[in-house]
């Protein structure tokens, strides 16, 4: 009886020690990162957000995905990711001028900082080369954008003397002037004509802002204006340049619009046709998964990720291979 009793209470017991150990070992081992991004609304940022929760599966961590449009957000959301217990977070932020406010509140908070995408900026306007950064080499992915529209422009057998380049701007943003520099820069070099580049400044970096930036371009251009290329820094910057060509009266064989992203043209290139000929698809998908991964290794072994890191792959995707070069890394669905 004593026995029998004797070993009951022993194997409750140990079943109480294995559970309290289990789930103090596994509280112990939780890892809760956050990312925070400035624009949720568009596929690249859930793109991220969809692989650093892969990584988080894979290597075992929670990532709390913050949407933070203003700087009143990202503030709140950087207090709130540390009373939830997170120990680092990723962000792509509204304004890189934000980058030393960010900075100050994760230190207040005990938290790990990285950038992504859109590096953090001083009061001086300076690049914050403390704070580790992942991004596009911008610069080089907007020659390829370039060069591509070139190429696309001489298939079609276009002549310069009636081609016509409208350039929507975001200069506030280093990621994005540099793309659109860089693809002013290969457009030179293949011959195209300076005085036929015409650029216009987006006051929002969205598909309204783009389309009133090329509207107020397309009004400025000479009668013989016959074909148009449409560049600016991502997909959203050519789409709203592309339709407003159409309302300006520009047919889809007269218009080359090529992004950047990828992922936020894939509505657009099912289409069977537009003046959006393709878009120069990076990595959205390594993007987030290894900064969310780097961020857990920060704040598990203390590793820190490096100060700078440019991610330089990109491939032309147009209607003719964009649904191949998705399926290849994972991204149709
Ligand atoms: C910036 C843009 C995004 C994306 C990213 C890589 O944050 O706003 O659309 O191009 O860089």
């Amino acid at each position: 009886m004593f026995r029998r009793h004797g070993i009951r209470s022993l194997c409750f017991a140990a079943l109480t020690a294995g559970a309290v150990g289990f789930s103090s070992l596994s509280s112990a081992e939780e890892v809760k990162i956050g990312f925070l991004v400035k624009q949720p609304e568009e596929p690249w940022f859930q793109t991220e957000w969809a692989f650093a929760e892969k990584a988080g599966k894979e290597h075992g961590f929670t990532v709390l995905k913050i949407a933070v449009p203003d700087g009143e957000k990202t503030l709140a959301a950087i207090d709130s990711l540390a009373a939830n217990g997170a120990k680092g977070f990723v962000i792509c932020p509204p304004d890189v001028a934000l980058g030393p406010a960010i900075v100050a509140k994760a230190k207040l908070n005990d938290l790990k900082v990285m950038a992504v995408d859109d590096r953090f900026v001083d009061a001086k306007g300076e690049f914050m080369e403390e704070v580790p950064y992942l991004g596009m080499a911008a610069f080089e992915v907007g020659q390829k954008q370039g060069a591509a529209m070139a190429e696309e422009a001489k298939k079609r057998g276009w002549d310069w003397g009636e081609t016509y380049a409208v350039v929507n701007t975001y200069n506030e943003l280093d990621t994005g002037k540099r793309r659109t520099d860089g693809s002013v820069d290969a457009l030179k070099k293949a011959g195209f004509p300076e005085d036929h580049i015409l650029f216009t400044a987006q006051k929002t970096l969205d598909v309204p802002g783009s389309m009133d930036a090329t509207n107020s371009a397309l009004v400025k251009l000479p009668r013989g204006a016959k074909n148009l290329i449409i560049g600016g820094m991502n997909d959203n910057t050519v789409l709203g340049g592309v339709r407003a060509t159409e309302s300006a009266g520009f047919k889809a064989e007269n218009v080359i619009g090529i992004g950047i992203n990828g992922t936020d043209a894939i509505g657009e290139l099912k289409k069977p046709n537009s003046g959006f000929f393709g878009s120069m698809l990076p990595s959205p998908h390594i993007e987030g998964y290894e900064t969310a991964r780097m961020m857990f290794e920060w704040v598990t072994t203390g590793k820190e990720p490096p100060k700078y890191t440019a991610m330089d792959e990109v491939t032309l995707i147009t209607r003719e291979n964009f649904q191949q070069e998705l399926e290849k890394i994972g991204l149709w669905n």
